[in-house]
């Protein structure tokens, strides 16, 4: 597609696999589109839990206006993190489930973490009455889940902290005030909880106008890595231009996703330390700008960190299959010191 401007570009620290993780010709079930991926560690091997979004193909949706008739949430594991996907066989959720309460329409983005020994997700959660973050128990399996809590609307793209600060479980967040703001100025928010079904307490973390290659919103994306230096914070960060046209699929896709990166004080992680002011990963490779569903859509939902200093990022590219990037930790932080 046409260059979308101004001209955003992945740092050079951040190493790129060219070819993705998971596509949607992986699964064991029907998929048109995989992307937006949690990842653990988890009793020795890596696990992944990923959108699926299926129902239609690229002809069936710009030539017959169809569109997705699902959208699912599935598991993977891999001894490395990066091949050999193994997929259990049916979905954990999926919105066509018969047996699934009606008021709620579809689960997705979702994000993993290992929390004193507990398996916990964030997902997005569309009900009929507006978007609600959810907070759901994983069983130590990974084939069952129970809703803990859900947010009211508007909110989504949580994410939890990997550990109790001050005693608390503390969440990022990001609300979307509509009325008060005129139109998409969303920010960062965290909320902090005794027990991870009441939260309170809530603090704005970041303002999207402290982010200068955001013009639109901004997003928590990974759960945040702790470091002597503070939490390890990937955030997502869209600008907007009306006039930019036709992309991918979609007959007018006017957003573009890139990640960023911040550091945020580990007894009191509602104080930004730093925020890096250009992007960390931008939609640069053929596969994030010339193909799938929305081009230009970067979008992490995992991190995992190694004991050698790599941090493994893993996105949706696109909207249309899972990738990974790569960097070191220290190269991460001098960024932000
Ligand atoms: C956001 C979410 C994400 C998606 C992104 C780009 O609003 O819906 O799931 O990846 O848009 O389309």
């Amino acid at each position: 597609m046409p260059k979308v401007l101004p001209e955003l570009k992945t740092h050079p620290c951040i190493k790129k696999l060219e070819t993705p993780v998971v596509t949607a010709a992986d699964l064991p079930y029907p998929c048109s589109l995989v992307f937006n991926a949690g990842v653990i560690k988890y009793r020795g091997e890596y696990v992944m839990v990923f959108r699926d979004d299926y129902g239609v193909d690229r002809a069936g949706y710009e030539n017959e206006n169809k569109r997705f008739t699902g959208t699912a949430v599935g598991v993977a594991r891999s001894k490395n993190g990066v091949d050999g996907w193994v997929f259990d066989p049916v979905p954990l959720i999926d919105s066509n489930d018969p047996l699934k309460d009606p008021e709620t329409k579809r689960f997705y983005d979702p994000r993993v973490i290992e929390i004193d020994g507990r398996l916990l997700l964030c997902l997005a959660m569309d009900t009929r009455h507006g978007i609600r973050g959810a907070i759901a128990e994983l069983s130590d399996d990974l084939r069952s889940w129970r809703l803990l809590s859900a947010s009211v609307p508007e909110n989504r793209n949580m994410v939890l902290f990997p550990e109790k600060i001050g005693g608390e479980y503390v969440r990022l967040e990001r609300p979307m005030p509509v009325y008060s703001r005129g139109r998409d100025r969303f920010d960062i928010w965290l909320s902090r909880s005794p027990d991870l079904i009441y939260w309170g307490r809530s603090e704005l973390v970041l303002g999207v106008e402290s982010v200068p290659f955001a013009n639109d919103k901004i997003g928590p994306t990974a759960s945040p890595i702790k470091t002597e230096k503070g939490w390890l914070t990937l955030i997502h960060a869209v600008d907007r231009d009306d006039a930019r046209g036709k992309n991918g699929w979609e007959k007018k896709w006017p957003k573009r996703y890139t990640a960023g990166l911040m550091l945020l004080d580990l007894e009191d992680p509602s104080k930004v330390l730093s925020v890096y002011p250009e992007p960390l990963i931008a939609p640069d490779t053929p596969l994030e700008t010339d193909e799938g569903f929305r081009e230009n859509v970067i979008f992490p939902c995992g991190m995992v960190a190694e004991e050698s200093g790599e941090v493994k990022i893993y996105y949706g590219a696109s909207d249309t299959c899972v990738c990974l990037a790569t960097a070191d930790v220290n190269d991460l932080l001098s960024l932000l010191l």
